[in-house]
């Protein structure tokens, strides 16, 4: 395989400051003509290299004049030229209807649009389809006017008009250059909800989201998210928009949440669509995050945006970043960032330890679109928010500032971020700079001795980075640590809060004058996405979790007393849960605490992530150490719990921080007294699933129901399938809900809904909903008879031929065979070697089968 080396990059041969695109709508054979303005850059004597997908142009026009001394080879379209500056035209015939890898333009519901980052461009037109080389583009649709009346593309609208035949033009003009991968356009019967903002310097923005008719109601909650992101990026960052319109389009078929295009977002629908009987409090909250993300990517992404794939974390990780202040801003910031740890150590740690792991900043590649991942994203955004604490704000703001100014329209680098970040702050990042090479999850050793009587308490701390694919030996890295000690017998606490910069392998801090005997917080706000090893007692996380004044650190305390406990239930088949119990206890009692983080910090971890402590995982085990443990907790806690069950939020449904805590409670609440087994569970939960004035609820209902032995469940999923049947979104629930039971007969229900009619992988947020959520569910998937790694094999190898990429995207848990039995490891690897040796396999799913068999 070709593999696509960082050091390599060079750059461009030929720039294109000009674009213009004339495209003539027709889902089975659409005209793309392109005419480049082409720059020699620099001295040399290569000729003219543009990227193709399998096309042969029908024409090649040169300052004018048809050629034919032009060649194709390798996809690429090849144009001998003489001097420096040439006008290129080429053109081309596609078919969008046929566009299954929903890759450059394609049909999504009977309309036409367009998905090119990273490389889907040149499956559009012949273009240097790479983020350097930045464009002015004019783009002119033609279509017929009935069935496609909506035409849009990037930037401002200039002029539209009829071109008989029942067909119709629109022109749109970009004035900020773009790289290809920003390219869009929409051809479709589109209704919008429009509304405007005014811009900090008075400029008014006409906004719009372009949906199918009958969804024009639930948009709503993404227009106000787009108008508050407007605000708070002014606010916070001092980013202003810069054209007239911001379009957003949803289409129902997408393999991404969103893209950023200039002007012209288009979206997953699933991150626009919402009203309360069909969206989760989960699904609100996700749409105002990605509203906001590809709003931010306006500057970081679009206004900079990157020198080369391998800095593709220099937009998405700082974007990240932002759009985690956003949301953190709008509700519980305590909250956000527990959720934010969650999916960190849901898909990154586990990414990290695997065969799949990268850095941050990637050194090869076989094809880009497998490295959109959770380390780009979201330990790229830790990384971001290190650097702001190192900073801090102010510092942090002069730095950013620095780097929109001096790189706006800039195709930049990671390496440019971190030094406006040092020549901001006169900080040195010297060693930082190793997050973004060396992979894998620093542990962090951390043992606090004290002598008693008033004495001094001494701090312990080693890190040690493990080994990664291609790189066996790590240097330390520099991590911030935050850290604070408390009183054990007061609860107060005895020291300030102190930044640690660790930056060597081991180090010993001192404190002097202990009092009593100190208890240590570290790690508090997660200040560094590392792996804690301490070795406070049960006692002490106890505590912690009742007196820590940093929220993060409270709920880390109670989720680790929780993991020790469930670590050793399932390691020695029985635990002592007293001290877990009496801290969810008191946690349940404080009337201080507020109904959200009450609700996160009763939740147990995942089985995935008690695996995750695990030299080998045994799923039955970790499954029945954890049930034991729900089961005792909602017993032993059964008065508790139904009284936060009786504390009902307001009907009608608010979507608030404070009503969206309540729902979370009573329904975290619902599940440990089914988990109890109390004889009233299937019935409450029932009674809900019908009274439910919202999804949050009813899918909560559902959710429980579904996991139990109760007939209710088949009544439940009956309804809940006849009511939203025409709800391709809802639908997706009713599927992933059912591919999450923790039934015993869950594989097999996955099996059959396979098969469902509604089931098809040719949409990708249906394939996700069944194929990528059995693949979290640890036990079923993991089945000791290997149908469930099968089942996805089977499903991968099938869905590869249609959209490779979205395949991909899903092998990951069959990579994990390492961490399994030697009988589960061999029956994964006899599925990966039977995806790897398909015929016809897409490099896409063979770089990601291939590297996970070694
Ligand atoms: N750039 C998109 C996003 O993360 C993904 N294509 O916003
Ligand atoms: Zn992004």
């Amino acid at each position: 395989p070709l593999v696509i080396r960082r050091e390599d990059y060079r750059p461009p041969a030929w720039l294109v400051p000009d674009t213009r695109l004339a495209f003539d709508i027709d889902p089975a054979a659409t005209r793309v003509h392109a005419t480049l303005s082409v720059l020699r850059n620099g001295a040399h004597s290569e000729p003219l290299r543009l990227d193709g997908a399998g096309q042969t142009p029908l024409s090649v026009v040169v300052d004018g004049v048809a050629v034919n001394d032009w060649r194709v080879e390798d996809d690429q379209l090849f144009i001998p030229l003489s001097g420096d500056a040439h006008s290129i035209e080429t053109e081309v015939e596609i078919a969008p209807d046929r566009n299954t890898q929903l890759m450059g333009l394609y049909a999504s519901g009977g309309n036409i649009c367009t998905q090119c980052e990273a490389e889907g461009f040149r499956r559009i037109t012949f273009f240097p389809d790479r983020p350097d080389v930045l464009s002015r583009y004019s783009v002119r649709l033609t279509a017929d006017r009935a069935r496609f009346p909506v035409l849009l593309a990037n930037g401002d609208p200039v002029a539209q008009g009829d071109a008989g035949e029942g067909r119709h033009w629109a022109e749109w003009n970009d004035p900020f250059p773009k790289p290809s991968y920003l390219f869009a356009l929409v051809a479709g019967d589109l209704q919008v909800n429009r509304d405007s903002f005014v811009t900090e310097s008075g400029r008014t923005v006409e906004l719009g989201i372009w949906v199918r008719a009958a969804d024009l109601p639930r948009t709503d909650h993404a227009l106000h998210a787009l108008k508050l992101s407007m605000a708070w990026d002014e606010r916070v960052y001092g980013r202003e928009y810069d054209l007239d319109v911001f379009n957003i389009v949803a289409v129902d078929d997408f393999n991404f949440g969103a893209m950023e295009n200039k002007g012209l977002n288009i979206f997953n629908s699933r991150y626009i669509l919402a009203d309360p009987d069909t969206a989760t409090d989960y699904d609100y909250d996700g749409i105002a995050a990605v509203v906001a993300h590809e709003y931010f990517h306006n500057w970081s992404g679009n206004r900079v945006t990157c020198r080369d794939w391998f800095q593709l974390s220099l937009k998405e990780g700082f974007t990240v970043y932002r759009d985690q202040g956003f949301s953190a801003d709008q509700g519980s910031a305590a909250v956000k960032r527990i959720e934010d740890v969650r999916g960190l150590r849901a898909a990154q740690f586990p990414e990290d330890s695997g065969p799949l792991a990268h850095s941050v900043r990637p050194d090869e590649y076989q094809e880009i679109s497998n490295f959109y991942t959770a380390t780009i994203y979201n330990k790229g955004a830790e990384l971001i928010r290190m650097m702001a604490t190192i900073l801090g704000p102010t510092a942090f703001r002069a730095a950013t500032d620095l780097y929109f100014d001096r790189f706006d329209g800039i195709a930049a680098t990671c390496e440019d971020f971190v030094a406006c970040m040092e020549e901001a702050s006169g900080k040195d990042l010297t060693q930082f700079r190793l997050w973004y090479s060396q992979a894998g999850t620093p542990r962090v050793s951390a043992s606090l001795e004290h002598q008693p009587g008033g004495g001094r308490a001494t701090l312990r701390l080693g890190q040690r980075v493990p080994p990664t694919p291609g790189q066996p030996v790590k240097q330390p890295m520099l991590l911030p640590l935050k850290i604070r000690l408390f009183g054990a017998e007061t609860g107060r606490p005895l020291t300030d809060e102190r930044l640690v910069l660790l930056d060597s392998n081991s180090e010993t801090i001192v404190f002097e004058a202990v009092t009593e005997r100190p208890v240590l917080s570290i790690n508090r706000g997660f200040s560094a996405p590392v792996v804690i090893e301490s070795d406070r007692s049960p006692a002490d996380l106890a505590f912690l979790s009742r007196h820590d004044d940093d929220p993060f650190a409270r709920y880390e305390a109670m989720q680790q007393l929780m993991l020790d406990t469930l670590v050793a239930g399932a390691v020695e088949g029985r635990a002592d849960h007293e001290a877990a119990i009496a801290a969810v206890a008191d946690t349940l009692d404080n009337p201080e605490l507020d109904r959200a983080f009450v609700a996160e910090a009763v939740l147990l971890p995942s089985e995935a992530f008690v695996g995750d402590q695990l030299s080998s995982v045994d799923p039955e085990a970790i499954f029945r150490a954890r049930e034991a443990l729900r089961r005792d907790l909602g017993r032993r806690l059964e008065d508790r719990w139904r009284t936060a069950y009786a504390q009902a939020p307001q009907i009608p449904y608010v979507y608030s921080p404070e009503e969206k805590g309540k729902r979370r409670l009573r329904n975290v609440a619902l599940g440990y007294l089914a988990a109890a087994g109390v004889p009233d569970a299937a019935t409450l939960a029932f009674r809900q699933f019908e009274v439910a004035d919202n999804m949050t609820d009813r899918q909560a209902a559902l959710t429980t129901l579904v996991s139990s032995d109760d007939d209710l469940r088949i009544a439940a999923l009956d309804i809940f399938y006849n009511r939203y049947a025409d709800n391709p979104l809802v639908l997706d629930k009713w599927f992933q809900t059912q591919a999450l039971s923790s039934r015993d007969d869950a594989a097999a229900t996955v099996a059959a809904l396979a098969e469902h009619p509604d089931f098809t992988l040719a949409n990708p947020n249906r394939a996700r909903s069944l194929v990528g959520a059995f693949g979290v569910n640890q036990r079923a998937f993991n089945r000791p008879d290997g149908a469930g790694y099968r089942f996805l094999a089977d499903q991968l190898i099938a869905l590869d031929r249609l959209n490779p990429q979205t395949a991909a995207k899903l092998l990951p848990p069959l990579g994990r065979w390492r961490r399994f039995d030697e009988d589960r490891a061999a029956l994964m690897r006899e599925q990966l070697e039977r995806i790897v040796a398909q015929p016809g396999l897409s490099k896409d799913l063979f770089e990601q089968a291939s590297k996970s068999l070694d």
